[in-house]
């Protein structure tokens, strides 16, 4: 009797589970299906589970293709549990390709390859709480996003749009995704759309997505003209639809935590707030070679503002910008200023110079200090008048921490809970003004 085991966690159960289990059962005569635990999901870093384990067992028992079902509860199991039931092949979809070889010694290992499409019948049919989820642009972020997205529960990546046909290829490829160089196509095989496109493509690409009844999540800096994000919001506001600024310290953990204290009165009134991010870019990419958009402000300016509106507000009487420009006259430094009735702060990034990065908060009654990486919050430290008094606050920060921004999105379309207090409409309007003050001082185009 050849024996088959697999592990999922099966929530919301799609027919890529299903086609899954149907084949896993095909390689052999008895199948062993593993349904993690919500413990074990924690721990792995798998965010927004929303069936109970015994829904999820229930909905692998119904397919009839499991003989036995066990409980997954931690990491290194697997290899305990093939020895234990005797297992001849384990299997897995193609999601997973070369992270179970290890196995290998013990039994044969297949990968599966995973369903590209979860059809729309079958989501109207059964679950409207899945979104099909699309991703404009093939760049950097692009790559970074499928892994987060895997993590998160309720989203299946389905395509990627790219005017460029071989990018999209290699992309589509590489993720086992479809590849679209037709928008309208694209547009009609999903449910909402992640812009990780050249920042000044975001515009265009966010008023079609909405125009096409497509919920939003966009990287940012989301647009560099306050009008443009007032009609922007204005628009999936009229439509019913959810439209995003994805600034993934806003959405962590850890700044929230930050936050909570900042805001507590621990540290006093606010008084001060110095956010710096500096990163070392090569020359020849698109971040310092673009002619309007590149730049260690449009960059990382998001990020370093972010805190200061968080903390000071919206309502600042002046800001003024002091930049360092490189051969192309684009900045490789930058610093605003920010000036408060009752506060100041300065928000300083780099794109080719390199300094310490570092969000401290000054208050009346002491100071908080988050050291680079802030922007990814795990550790701080409040401080006061005696220097021996210090509060040390650490929170866990998963991967690449975009698996937060895709989390909170999802849960604001499926209206299950309020996340838009951490990023607000109005914020992301201010940034964006701020952003075209930094690029009319600039005297840059666009
Ligand atoms: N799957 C698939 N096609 C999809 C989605 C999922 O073939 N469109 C497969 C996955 O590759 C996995 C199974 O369905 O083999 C269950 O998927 P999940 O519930 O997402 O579980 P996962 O996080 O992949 O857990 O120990 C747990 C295992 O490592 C896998």
């Amino acid at each position: 009797m050849v024996k088959v085991i697999t592990y999922g966690t099966f929530d919301l159960f799609h027919e890529g589970h299903y086609r899954l289990l149907e084949r896993a059962k095909a390689l052999g005569d008895y199948l062993i299906v593993g349904v993690t635990t919500e413990a074990y999901d924690k721990t792995r870093g798998k965010l927004n589970v929303v069936d109970s384990l015994t829904t999820r067992i229930e909905n692998v028992k119904k397919t009839g293709f499991a003989d036995e079902v066990i409980i997954e509860e931690a990491a290194g199991q697997k290899f305990n549990d093939i020895k234990k039931y005797h297992i001849d092949i384990f299997t897995v979809g193609s999601d997973w390709v070369g992270a179970f070889d290890y196995l290998s010694d013990y039994c044969k290992v297949i990968y599966l390859e995973r369903t590209k499409n979860i059809s729309s019948t079958m989501l109207r049919e059964k679950n409207s709480r899945i979104q099909r989820i699309g991703i404009i642009g093939t760049g950097r972020i692009a790559q970074r996003f499928m892994p987060e997205a895997k993590l998160v529960s309720g989203i299946s990546t389905q395509g990627v749009y790219n005017p460029h046909e071989e990018s999209t290829r290699q992309f589509a490829k590489k993720w086992e995704i479809n590849g679209y160089t037709d928008l309208e196509e694209f547009y009609e095989a999903i449910d909402s759309v992640y812009i990780a496109s050249p920042h000044g493509t975001h515009y265009g690409y966010i008023k079609s997505a909405l125009e096409h009844g497509k919920h939003v999540l966009c990287e940012k800096p989301m647009v560099l003209k306050k009008a443009e994000a007032k009609e922007v919001f204005e628009c999936a506001r009229e439509k019913g639809l959810i439209l995003f600024e994805g600034i993934k310290t806003a959405y962590c953990p850890g700044f929230g935590k930050l936050l909570g204290i900042a805001c507590s009165g621990t540290i006093g009134n606010i008084r001060n707030v110095e956010a710096c991010f500096t990163k070392l870019e090569k020359p020849e990419n698109r971040e310092l070679t673009d002619p309007i958009y590149g730049g260690s402000f449009t960059e990382l300016g998001s990020y370093v503002m972010f805190p200061i509106l968080k903390l000071l507000g919206e309502d600042m009487d002046e800001v003024r910008f002091d930049s360092i420009r490189g051969d192309t006259g684009l900045d490789l430094f930058t610093r605003a200023v920010f000036r408060y009735p009752t506060g100041i702060a300065t928000a300083t990034c780099g794109l080719g110079v390199k300094s310490e990065g570092r969000l401290l908060i000054a208050g009346t009654k002491g100071y908080i200090v988050a050291e680079a990486p802030w922007w990814k919050t795990s550790y701080f430290e409040v401080h006061y008048e005696n220097p021996d008094e210090v509060e040390k606050y650490s929170e866990r920060f998963l991967g690449d921490g975009l698996r937060y921004e895709i989390s909170d999105f999802l849960t604001m379309i499926n209206r299950v809970g309020k996340s838009g207090f951490k990023l607000t409409r109005s914020e992301s309007i201010t940034l964006a003004g701020v952003m075209e003050e930094f690029m009319k001082a600039e005297e840059r185009g666009g």
